[in-house]
Protein backbone atom coordinates (compact mmCIF):
# COMPACT_ATOMS: atom_id res chain seq x y z
CA UNK A 1 0.00 0.00 0.00
CA UNK A 2 2.75 2.28 1.33
CA UNK A 3 4.77 1.72 -2.11
CA UNK A 4 1.78 2.15 -4.33
CA UNK A 5 0.91 5.80 -2.67
CA UNK A 6 4.68 6.84 -3.11
CA UNK A 7 4.51 6.04 -7.07
CA UNK A 8 1.08 7.79 -7.25
CA UNK A 9 3.11 10.30 -5.45
CA UNK A 10 5.57 10.52 -7.86
CA UNK A 11 3.72 9.93 -10.59
CA UNK A 12 2.09 13.35 -9.67
CA UNK A 13 5.03 15.31 -9.32
CA UNK A 14 6.37 14.37 -12.74
CA UNK A 15 2.99 15.39 -14.12
CA UNK A 16 3.34 18.97 -12.60
CA UNK A 17 7.24 19.48 -12.75
CA UNK A 18 5.90 19.85 -16.96
CA UNK A 19 3.70 22.63 -15.89
CA UNK A 20 4.94 26.51 -14.81
CA UNK A 21 5.74 26.13 -11.48
CA UNK A 22 3.53 28.80 -10.26
CA UNK A 23 0.32 30.29 -11.75
CA UNK A 24 -0.14 34.45 -11.46
CA UNK A 25 -3.03 35.56 -11.89
CA UNK A 26 -4.88 38.93 -11.57
CA UNK A 27 -1.54 41.01 -11.47
CA UNK A 28 -2.29 44.56 -10.41
CA UNK A 29 0.09 47.59 -8.86
CA UNK A 30 -1.47 50.66 -7.00
CA UNK A 31 -0.94 54.05 -9.19
CA UNK A 32 0.77 56.69 -7.71
CA UNK A 33 0.89 60.71 -7.49
CA UNK A 34 3.87 62.81 -8.18
CA UNK A 35 6.17 62.76 -5.34
CA UNK A 36 5.12 59.18 -4.51
CA UNK A 37 8.05 56.84 -4.47
CA UNK A 38 6.24 53.23 -3.19
CA UNK A 39 3.43 51.26 -4.23
CA UNK A 40 2.08 47.98 -4.01
CA UNK A 41 2.32 44.73 -6.48
CA UNK A 42 -1.13 42.26 -5.86
CA UNK A 43 -1.65 39.27 -7.66
CA UNK A 44 -2.67 35.80 -7.19
CA UNK A 45 -0.42 32.88 -6.92
CA UNK A 46 -0.92 29.20 -7.02
CA UNK A 47 1.85 26.88 -6.88
CA UNK A 48 1.28 23.22 -8.42
CA UNK A 49 4.19 22.17 -5.92
CA UNK A 50 5.54 23.92 -3.22
CA UNK A 51 6.96 26.79 -3.78
CA UNK A 52 8.36 29.85 -2.00
CA UNK A 53 8.62 33.01 -3.43
CA UNK A 54 11.47 34.68 -2.72
CA UNK A 55 12.33 37.46 -5.00
CA UNK A 56 10.59 40.29 -7.05
CA UNK A 57 11.87 43.00 -9.12
CA UNK A 58 11.18 45.64 -11.94
CA UNK A 59 12.43 47.98 -13.89
CA UNK A 60 10.18 51.00 -12.78
CA UNK A 61 11.57 50.36 -9.18
CA UNK A 62 15.02 50.41 -7.49
CA UNK A 63 14.09 48.41 -4.83
CA UNK A 64 11.54 45.51 -4.59
CA UNK A 65 10.42 43.76 -0.84
CA UNK A 66 7.93 41.19 -0.54
CA UNK A 67 5.79 42.52 2.13
CA UNK A 68 3.21 41.33 4.85
CA UNK A 69 0.92 43.67 7.17
CA UNK A 70 0.86 42.51 11.00
CA UNK A 71 -0.45 44.51 13.80
CA UNK A 72 1.90 46.27 16.04
CA UNK A 73 0.57 47.74 19.19
CA UNK A 74 -3.13 48.17 17.22
CA UNK A 75 -1.89 50.09 14.61
CA UNK A 76 -1.39 47.80 11.06
CA UNK A 77 2.30 48.23 9.78
CA UNK A 78 3.86 46.36 6.86
CA UNK A 79 6.93 44.35 7.25
CA UNK A 80 9.55 43.21 4.30
CA UNK A 81 9.52 38.96 4.94
CA UNK A 82 12.04 37.00 3.58
CA UNK A 83 9.79 34.45 1.47
CA UNK A 84 6.73 33.89 1.58
CA UNK A 85 5.63 30.02 1.48
CA UNK A 86 3.06 28.65 -1.55
CA UNK A 87 1.75 25.48 -0.18
CA UNK A 88 0.95 23.08 -3.45
CA UNK A 89 -2.83 23.74 -5.32
CA UNK A 90 -3.33 26.25 -2.85
CA UNK A 91 -3.97 29.89 -3.85
CA UNK A 92 -2.22 32.89 -2.19
CA UNK A 93 -3.85 36.66 -2.34
CA UNK A 94 -1.30 39.53 -2.59
CA UNK A 95 -4.20 42.56 -1.70
CA UNK A 96 -4.19 45.64 -0.41
CA UNK A 97 -4.31 45.31 3.75
CA UNK A 98 -2.05 42.25 3.07
CA UNK A 99 0.74 40.79 1.79
CA UNK A 100 1.88 42.63 -1.63
CA UNK A 101 4.54 43.32 -3.54
CA UNK A 102 6.56 46.53 -2.67
CA UNK A 103 8.10 48.83 -5.10
CA UNK A 104 10.05 51.28 -3.76
CA UNK A 105 12.23 53.97 -4.97
CA UNK A 106 9.98 54.64 -8.26
CA UNK A 107 11.50 56.16 -10.72
CA UNK A 108 8.48 57.57 -12.34
CA UNK A 109 4.29 58.17 -11.51
CA UNK A 110 2.61 54.88 -12.45
CA UNK A 111 -0.49 55.80 -14.78
CA UNK A 112 -3.81 53.80 -14.42
CA UNK A 113 -3.63 51.63 -17.62
CA UNK A 114 0.30 51.31 -18.16
CA UNK A 115 1.89 47.49 -17.64
CA UNK A 116 4.51 47.13 -15.88
CA UNK A 117 6.78 44.01 -15.95
CA UNK A 118 7.47 42.56 -12.68
CA UNK A 119 10.25 39.23 -12.52
CA UNK A 120 9.47 36.88 -9.81
CA UNK A 121 12.30 34.09 -8.43
CA UNK A 122 10.53 31.00 -6.66
CA UNK A 123 12.26 28.55 -5.01
CA UNK A 124 11.00 24.91 -5.31
CA UNK A 125 11.31 21.88 -2.97
CA UNK A 126 14.56 21.69 -4.01
CA UNK A 127 15.62 24.65 -3.59
CA UNK A 128 15.96 25.66 -7.23
CA UNK A 129 15.08 28.87 -8.57
CA UNK A 130 12.59 29.24 -11.07
CA UNK A 131 12.36 32.81 -12.67
CA UNK A 132 8.63 33.93 -13.69
CA UNK A 133 7.80 37.14 -16.09
CA UNK A 134 4.78 38.77 -15.34
CA UNK A 135 3.11 42.31 -16.57
CA UNK A 136 1.10 43.90 -13.70
CA UNK A 137 -1.64 46.76 -15.09
CA UNK A 138 -1.50 50.00 -13.25
CA UNK A 139 -4.91 50.56 -11.75
CA UNK A 140 -6.18 53.96 -10.32
CA UNK A 141 -4.97 55.26 -6.87
CA UNK A 142 -8.62 55.63 -5.85
CA UNK A 143 -10.89 53.21 -5.90
CA UNK A 144 -13.52 55.31 -8.58
CA UNK A 145 -14.30 53.52 -11.55
CA UNK A 146 -11.68 51.94 -13.17
CA UNK A 147 -10.67 50.21 -9.70
CA UNK A 148 -13.02 47.34 -10.01
CA UNK A 149 -13.86 45.40 -7.25
CA UNK A 150 -11.30 44.07 -5.19
CA UNK A 151 -9.08 47.07 -6.35
CA UNK A 152 -11.48 49.17 -5.01
CA UNK A 153 -11.11 47.84 -1.40
CA UNK A 154 -7.53 48.72 -0.53
CA UNK A 155 -8.47 50.58 2.63
CA UNK A 156 -5.39 50.86 5.02
CA UNK A 157 -2.49 50.16 2.71
CA UNK A 158 -1.92 53.30 1.70
CA UNK A 159 -1.70 54.46 5.38
CA UNK A 160 1.01 51.83 5.78
CA UNK A 161 3.66 53.09 3.40
CA UNK A 162 5.95 55.43 5.56
CA UNK A 163 8.95 54.27 4.18
CU1 LIG B 1 4.74 47.46 1.64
Amino acid sequence: MKHLVLTALLALGAAASAQTPVTVQDAWVRGTVAQQHATGAFMRLTAAQPARLVQASSPVAGVTEIHEMAMDNNVMRMRQIAGLDLAAGQTVELKPGGLHVMLMDLKQPLQAGQNVPITLVFEDANRLRHTQQIVATVRALAGGHGGGHGGGGGHGHGGGHRH
